[in-house]
């Protein structure tokens, strides 16, 4: 495999073509080798329907890994999109994507639910494929391009562009949560991944609570000045001395798509189907997440089995469908997470189901958008109850398929619809009598209250899309790049910053309640891959 000379320059002259180019691990297709000979099948996402415009009316690519490992791709064009790919070898992919990415960033960026992994031979191989990414991306830019990064996996590509490509307006979104320092710090790698992601012009986040994060532990750890949302990068920091933003741009769903697809009169027969399939009961209560330890699987499980068990719900009147789509199944504490659920599922349907009386359909299989509309349709109460979620999509996709303002929704406050979908039945999943009691309000509350919760929340989700979203991110980054200075001076902090301390001294405390304050008070893996 090449290695690439991060710091080289590379002379205009060979300056590709692309004016927008998106970057994520993934690209939005899978390999299809079922037909007579192998082709490609889009796997659309939110990302994709967000981009895809943009890509089309400026001259556009994406890069990203295409899913098969050890083999070379040849760039291609497919609905309009030119897709470029980076090659992984299965070494990489087992010590990039799996290790660092999956078993080191992921767990630690989500509370150290399980234990964060450190290996340095995974970090090596982060940083080598990292370059690689960087280099593609150098290549085929055009002068003045915009750049746009996604997530965990790339948080090095940033610094690597703007060290090789200073013309470039360069972007970055964090789809999953930024972790509080105090644990961020554990990170062997921190002060690196600290300065990769500060390439960037724009650093978006989830939530403000990410960006406060991310902005604490670069005052903390590289003594750098931060204003409101403003961070300044001095010279002599493996960087070019310049302004970046990090703030929140909380991600949403293409709800015209979703609403649209509600409406169609063959899935909503497909839901009443659904219903009849499931024996009919007063109340089908539904979950959908990847099969992964972050999204409360276990807990809601416990809370279920627990009201059937104490008789608060009876198992003729009510039905759990969760949908576990696979996810990371080589990864141990995957396959953990998966024996845990099963072991459950299986409890609490030995103990309480009876003959035509399931208590729990445990589908561990991916679905057609089509079919996961239905679901949605066919369902009275929706159980989101992630330990921590950078966002959650499908909460956001349940209310806009809701068009009748029926429905109810149970949503953890640990993820970062949260902040947005206020009127949902707060919960806090590790609290199983706060989870119990939060699936009978939705359970039991009238229809008066569904209609004016479900309202408040679908007119949110109107006004909140993807496209919305992706818009602004890119105006922002353009009016950041072609204007730096106009960024300062920035909206005012809560409080006033502290001075910078060295960099292994904790943060003070003045600073500690000011970050706080400003925010604490795909089947498949989708198409940034999971
Ligand atoms: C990460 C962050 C953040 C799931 N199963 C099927 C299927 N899905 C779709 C859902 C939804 C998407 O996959 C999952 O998105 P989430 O947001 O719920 O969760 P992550 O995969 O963990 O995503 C998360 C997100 O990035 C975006 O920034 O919100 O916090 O963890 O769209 O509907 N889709 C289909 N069949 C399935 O079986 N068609």
């Amino acid at each position: 495999m090449d290695t690439v000379n991060s710091a080289e320059p590379v002379g205009s002259a060979t300056y590709g073509d692309n004016d927008f180019v998106v970057v994520a691990n993934r690209l939005p297709v899978d390999r299809d080798t079922t037909g007579d000979s192998p082709g490609w099948r889009t796997s659309p996402g939110g990302l994709v329907t967000a981009v895809a415009p943009v890509m089309k009316s400026k001259e556009g690519a994406w890069i990203g890994w295409t899913g098969v490992a050890d083999t070379d791709f040849e760039p291609f064009t497919i609905d309009g999109m030119r897709l470029i790919p980076v090659t992984l070898s299965s070494d990489e992919v087992l010590r990039y994507y799996e290790g660092f990415s999956n078993a080191t960033l992921w767990p630690l960026y989500h509370d150290v639910i399980v234990p964060p992994e450190y290996h340095r031979t995974w970090w090596d191989s982060y940083v080598q494929v990292n370059e690689r990414f960087a280099a593609k991306v150098a290549e085929v830019a055009a002068e003045g391009a915009t750049v746009w990064i996604h997530d965990y996996q790339l948080q090095l590509v940033p610094q690597l562009v703007r060290r090789m490509r200073p013309d470039l307006a360069i972007g970055f979104f964090n789809h999953i949560p930024f972790p509080p320092f105090e644990l961020f710090a554990q990170l062997p790698w921190r002060d690196d991944i600290l300065r990769g992601l500060l390439g960037a012009d724009l650093i978006g986040f989830q939530r403000p609570a990410d960006a406060a994060n991310f902005r604490r532990a670069v005052r903390g750890r590289l003594n750098f000045t931060t204003k409101g949302s403003t961070v300044t990068v001095p010279s002599g920091q493996l960087l070019p001395a310049h302004l970046v933003r990090a703030e929140a741009f909380p991600i949403s769903i293409d709800t015209p798509y979703l609403e649209e697809l509600a409406r169609d009169p063959k899935i909503i027969e497909r839901a009443q189907q659904i219903r009849e399939e499931v024996g009919n009961p007063k109340v089908v209560m539904l979950g959908v997440d990847r099969m992964d330890y972050t999204k409360g699987i276990r807990h809601r499980l416990k809370a279920f089995g627990e009201l059937l068990a104490e008789g608060k719900l009876d198992v003729e009147d009510i039905v759990l469908i969760q949908i576990a789509t696979p996810s990371r199944e080589r990864l141990e504490q995957y396959k953990i997470i998966r024996h845990d659920v099963e072991l459950a599922v299986g409890r609490i349907n030995g103990e309480q189901a009876e003959v035509g009386s399931i208590a729990v359909h445990y589908l561990h299989h991916s679905y057609p958008r089509d079919e996961m509309t239905a679901f949605f349709l066919a369902a009275d109460v929706m159980l989101v109850t992630a330990l921590r979620d950078g966002m959650n999509l499908v909460a956001k996709e349940y209310v806009a398929c809701r068009g009748r303002d029926d429905g109810a929704l149970v949503l953890s406050e640990f993820t970062g619809a949260a902040d947005q979908l206020k009127s949902a039945v707060m919960v806090n999943p590790h609290d199983v009598g706060n989870l119990k009691a939060g699936i009978l309000e939705a359970v039991q509350m009238d229809e008066k209250s569904r209609a004016r919760r479900m309202k408040q929340m679908r007119r949110k989700i109107s006004t909140d899309t993807v496209s919305i979203w992706s818009k602004k991110f890119l105006a922002e980054l353009d009016a950041i790049h072609t204007n730096p200075e106009a960024i300062i001076p920035d909206r005012p902090a809560a409080l006033p910053e502290r001075s910078a301390t060295a960099p292994d001294r904790p943060a003070a405390k003045t600073d500690a309640r000011a970050e706080h304050g400003a925010g604490n008070t795909s089947p498949r893996d989708a198409s940034t891959a999971r």
